[in-house]
């Protein structure tokens, strides 16, 4: 459905024992957008992309997704919208179309091919003698690191997510193939609302939207243009 996985952050705050991580964050994500998320280490980037799934709750504020507020939403109809590609994401020992199902039972070969496709993980996978049925170690030890976060981001589109958040998932990835990625979700048939963790400024400039953290506050929120001339942090980290 068209229009579908649109985010809001209302006043966000978060804590970790009583150490706040996030203060009062407030941004909107389209539905369709994709949003990039900068800061140093230790800024609070995956915090803030954790609670959307559940894994924490906020302790002041509000998320919605589609209007509705994340804590009113049954955790089924929250894994139905959401995929999260982990910073450290785990293979398992089986082949490479188990590791893609595990994001969802049942997906049928043409959806993994699909997902991997979009992943540019297809490519590698049938450059294999062995193809989707090639075995992976422990942990995917026979593929690269750009491979296995090719494979794991494949495993997320596989469920069909409204949102998909990206933590640091392209980090190994080569510029150039990120690019064909971020083409690929674009062109995706929902309208797939992106939230992507980098490090690289390059892998966020042409984002719609860049959310900007620093030491758990939002310091700046716009384009790449905008934040150019209008933030500090963004700048320094433009520099760098
Ligand atoms: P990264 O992944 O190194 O680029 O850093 P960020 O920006 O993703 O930051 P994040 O959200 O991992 O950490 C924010 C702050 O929260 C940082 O001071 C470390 C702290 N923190 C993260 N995870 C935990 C946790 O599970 N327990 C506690 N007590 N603190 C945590």
């Amino acid at each position: 459905e068209a229009g579908n996985g649109r985010i809001e952050f209302e006043n966000v705050s978060f804590s970790y024992e009583g150490e706040p991580v996030l203060k009062r964050i407030t941004f909107t994500c389209n539905p369709g957008d994709t949003v990039g998320i900068i800061g140093s280490t230790g800024s609070g980037k995956s915090s803030l992309v954790n609670l959307l799934p559940r894994f924490y709750d906020v302790d002041g504020g509000t998320i919605k997704v589609d209007g509705q507020d994340i804590r009113d939403l049954e955790p089924k109809q929250l894994r139905e919208k959401i995929a999260i590609v982990p910073q450290k994401t785990t293979l398992f020992t089986g082949t490479i179309l188990e590791n893609i199902q595990w994001g969802r039972e049942g997906a049928t070969f043409e959806e993994v091919e699909q997902a991997a496709k979009m992943a540019q993980a297809h490519d590698f996978i049938t450059g294999t003698p062995d193809g989707y049925n090639t075995r992976l170690g422990q942990g995917g030890v026979n593929l690269s690191g750009g491979q296995k976060q090719r494979v794991s981001i494949a495993r997320a589109l596989v469920r069909n997510p409204e949102i998909l958040i990206l933590d640091d998932s392209t980090s190994a990835v080569d510029v150039a193939t990120e690019a064909k990625i971020k083409e690929a979700l674009k062109a995706y048939a929902k309208g797939l609302t992106c939230l992507l963790i980098a490090q690289r400024i390059t892998s966020v400039m042409d984002a719609d939207l860049i959310v900007v953290l620093d030491q758990g506050e939002l310091v700046g929120y716009g384009t790449h243009d905008e934040l150019l001339k209008t933030c500090d942090v963004y700048q320094q980290i433009y520099r760098s």
